[in-house]
This record gives C-alpha cells, structure tokens and sequence, in this order.
C-alpha cells in the first residue's frame, strides 16, 4: 500500500493528482496554468503564437518551468512529498523536444539552480511542434508514397500519415533545418521529456504514446524500419527503444529530492499520451465503455477488443497501457471553440450550461454551426471557418442561447458521425475533462448519442491515471480493484437520455453532414 504521484503535461496546464491506496483517497490536486502562471512564455493557450493557424508550437522550456512551480506548490500546500513511493504521468500526445545534449549524458542536474537553466542549453530547437499543428501535409504524402501507400501506413502504424503526428513533423525538420535536425541526437515526445526530467536519465518512450508517431509498428511493438527510413535519415539512432507503460524508468533525480524534499530512490514509471493514460483514470481499460474528453481538444476513445482501422482515415489505434489496444478521434476545436462562443457573448460557464437546459430544446429549432475556429482535424478543415445555418437572428449571431446550443449540439453531432467505425454503439459513456462539469453539455451528449453520460468524481483523469499506473507497476494491484477503488462515477450528475430527442438528432446529423461535407469539398 503506498502514496503515487500522478502527472500529466497537457497544452495549457501541468497537473497533478496524488492517491493513497490504503485509504482509497485522492490526497491531493494541484496545477499550473501557463497562461496564467508563466505569462512570460507568452503563451496564452500553451501555445506560442504564429501568423499562420497551420503552425502551433510551444516552449518546451515552459513546460520544464511548471514542473518547478508544481513541486513548489504542493510543497507549500503542504503534500508529503518524502511520502510519495512512485510516479508516472502522461503528455500532450504527439508534441517532441529536440536535444543536441541527451539527457541521459549530462550526469544529473545541479539543486543549486532551476531545472530551466540546466535544460536550456541542452536544446537543439528552441521550439517543440504540438498536436495542434496542421502544416506538414507534404511530409505525410512523401512518407506514404515511400511506404506504398496510405493503406500500408495504416497496416503498420494504426493511423494513416497524420500531420500532427511525430513522425510527419521529423520530417519536415529534417528537409527545412537539416543542420538543427544533423545536430539533435534524442528525440522527445513531450511525456517522455517530463519523465526524463523527473529522472535526470533518458527516458523511453511508451508504446501508448509511441502509437501517436506514425513511426511505430504496433504489431512488433518496435520502431517500424520502413516507417524510420522513409521519414528521415538515422532516426533510430535519435530514439530510444519503446517500451511497456509499467516499464520503470528511472529513480526521481537527486535534484527533487534536494528541492522539494521527494524521498531518494522514488521509482518513475513511463509517462505515457494524455489520453491513453486518461483511459486507465477514467476506469475505461476494458472494452465495453467509451470516453468522451472535453479538453483542449475533444477526445473519443474506447479500449479495443481487436484493432480496427476507420475507413475514413481520422481514427487511430494507439496503445492501450493496460495491455491491447484502444481507438481513438480527435477533434481540435474543443474548449477552444467552446470558449469563443462564451467569450463573445460574454457568458459565464453556468450561464452557458443554463442556455442550454432552460433556454433551448433539442434540435436547437434548425439553428445549426459548423464550429471550426482553429483548423480542424477530424474532418480535414484546413482554415478556420465558422458558419451559421438558421432564423436570421442566429445566422446574425445575435441569438446567444441558441449559439451556445449550436456549438455543443455540433461538436456532439461531429463526434457521433466520426466514431461510428469503432462498432458497437456504447451503452454507457464515461465523460471527463473541465467541460465535463457542465449540465448543459452532458444532456446534449446524452440526447445526440442517445445514451446514459456519466462524469467522474475527478475531472483530471489523466493525472490520476499516471497515479493509478504508478500503483499497478509497483504494488501489482489488478486494475480492475484500483478502479473500483478511484474511479467513482459521479451518478449524482449522470445525464439519460430523453428518447424523444432520437429522432430530432438523427434528422439533424444528416442536414449537419451534409453543410460539413459541402465545406469540405471545398477547402
Ligand atoms: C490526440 C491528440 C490530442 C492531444 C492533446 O491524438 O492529438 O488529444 O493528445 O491532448
């Protein structure tokens, strides 16, 4: 029985959640904004800005700037931290680091100075490309054709070539910097460079995490020779082999135990992507219970009873770290777009979830949006585009009960029709994420999905999940007793369905399929 640190690097924040399983509690919570907290990295939304909406980057030096300020805040709020007995966590998915110095070769970092200081130096590229960039179409052609096709990608890898995904943007680093691409000798996704850091080592990548690479070959559980060769020269030799989410990977570095007081010797096991590490947090391992993630980006995503490819080429097979596999979409204009509706209107977040269940009706009386305010992955929207389709008070966007309803019923509608290939139509949702808060949004979900929409207790379920695994690695608890445990479903909040709504949301899917298909042909 023990104390575990969960963590998880996402785009706009870095979290953490800590769980005793002798007494089955979540100890302690705790975040960084950085927006809010690092305003110096210039970075309102974790992400740096740039002319052109196709190109999204961040600081990696902000992320290495907030596990300083987490440790310091749980210290001041009084967490054990010499009581931790393992850590993992998760990241962003996709986002790398580039490092000329590996880590592993700098021989431990200095207590005397802030991990920022020691980093900076290490880096090969000021600037780490996340999963919100859409700008290396080209690279994703090239390294397809190289393979033999998009099919062949696929077969291997589990995704099609995805412009987000690492692989693409190693590319693309490759032909327009080769120097800087020459002198980088590791490269990081963003939950292996947190763990490396907690480590003072060069942590591995995990499987899960690795899948998100269009670099992996997910029946070898390796790195895929084809998919290395035809992305760019001597990769291998930048990558260290893949290995399993329980893998420990180091011993939290001197440097934390100086600082903050962690106990010498405290095992980190790998950090893996936010969502697959959210699928253990949300209790969802096991086939039969699909997530939904309303974060930055909106996330659907179940675990696999065997891998299947979507037909129209936007889901992914990522690893699923209790062993096997899940599926995965991912919908770029989630709380973002979410936040444009309640910013114009200047609306509060219960003032939005009210404009929902008091001031509206399902099917939104025709009034419809296709709500793409950053480019869209699924479906391929490569410029923001925002349209209104209704009475002339919407389409004038002057109607904001009705534009708030239309953003959530699209984004709902979206995530209906793009997760069809999975199968089975699920039963029970589990939902999670700051959005997963809202009443407003829960029975919109429950009506355009027709079934029952359950929140957990906890909205961070990708932290908890680095808890959850850190304690399955180390004490060998079965996951199945850890979820009965931490993962409580918060049925105070379920959402059911109202089967009158059946009939109004399938009518609206196909006029919402047809605008978002029109749009598409078009761009
Ligand atoms: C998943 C994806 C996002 C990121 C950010 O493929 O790109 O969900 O993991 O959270």
């Amino acid at each position: 029985m023990g104390i575990y640190l969960g963590l998880d690097s996402s785009t706009q924040s870095l979290s953490a959640a800590i769980i005793d399983t002798d007494s089955s509690q979540l100890v302690a919570e705790q975040a960084v904004n950085f927006g809010h907290d690092l305003p110096h990295f210039d970075s309102p939304s974790g992400v740096l800005p740039a002319g052109d909406p196709a190109l999204c980057h961040s600081n990696p030096l902000m992320w290495v700037a907030a596990v300083d300020l987490l440790f310091t805040r749980l210290r001041e709020q009084g967490v054990g931290l010499d009581q931790i007995d393992a850590i993992s966590g998760a990241g962003q998915q996709h986002g790398s680091v580039y490092l000329a110095h590996p880590i592993g070769e700098v021989g431990g970092w200095s207590a005397d100075h802030p991990l920022q200081e020691q980093v900076e130096p290490l880096l090969s590229r000021p600037t780490a490309p996340i999963w919100m960039d859409s700008s290396t179409g080209e690279e994703c052609r090239e390294i397809a054709e190289a393979v033999g096709g998009d099919e062949r990608v696929v077969a291997i890898s589990g995704s099609r070539a995805t412009e987000r995904f690492t692989g693409p943007q190693i590319r693309k680093l490759f032909k327009q910097e080769p120097e800087v691409y020459e002198k980088t000798r590791e490269i990081h996704l963003v939950s292996s460079f947190i763990a490396a850091l907690l480590t003072a080592r060069s942590a591995p990548i995990d499987l899960g995490d690795g899948a998100g690479m269009n670099l992996l070959n997910l029946a070898a559980a390796d790195w895929s020779p084809e998919l290395l060769a035809a992305t760019a020269p001597d990769l291998a030799a930048r990558l260290r082999r893949p290995v399993p989410g329980s893998t420990q990977v180091g011993e939290i570095a001197d440097y934390f135990v100086r600082r903050y007081g962690l106990k010498p010797g405290t095992p980190v096991f790998a950090f893996s992507g936010d969502n697959p590490s959210s699928l253990v947090g949300m209790g969802a391992a096991e086939p039969g219970t699909a997530v939904i993630s309303l974060g930055t980006s909106d996330t659907v995503f179940a675990a696999m009873r065997e891998p299947r490819t979507d037909p129209r080429g936007f889901g992914h097979v990522f690893g699923n770290p209790a062993g096997g596999f899940m599926s995965l979409i991912c919908f770029a204009n989630g709380s973002l777009a979410r936040e444009a509706i309640a910013k114009r209107f200047d609306l509060d977040w219960n003032s939005f979830s009210r404009a929902i269940t008091d001031q509206t009706v399902p099917g939104n009386r025709g009034n419809l949006l296709l709500p793409f305010f950053v480019p869209e992955i699924t479906p391929k929207v490569p410029a923001p585009s925002v349209q209104l389709f209704g009475t002339p008070e919407f389409v004038a966007y002057k109607d904001a009960p009705a534009a708030v309803r239309a953003i959530v019923e699209a984004q709902a509608l979206s995530m209906r029709h793009h997760s069809d290939w999975i199968g089975e139509r699920p039963e029970r949702i589990l939902v999670t994420g700051g959005a997963s808060r809202s009443r407003g949004i829960l029975r919109v979900l429950a009506d355009v999905f027709q079934a029952e929409i359950t929140p957990l207790s906890i909205s961070n379920s990708s932290a908890l999940g680095g808890a959850l695994r850190a304690a399955q690695a180390s004490e060998g608890m079965s996951y199945a007793e850890l979820f009965s445990r931490f993962t409580t479903p918060d049925r105070a909040h379920t959402a059911t369905p109202d089967p009158a709504a059946r009939s109004v949301y399938d009518d609206q899917l196909g006029r919402f399929v047809e605008h978002l298909e029109a749009l598409v042909a078009a761009s």
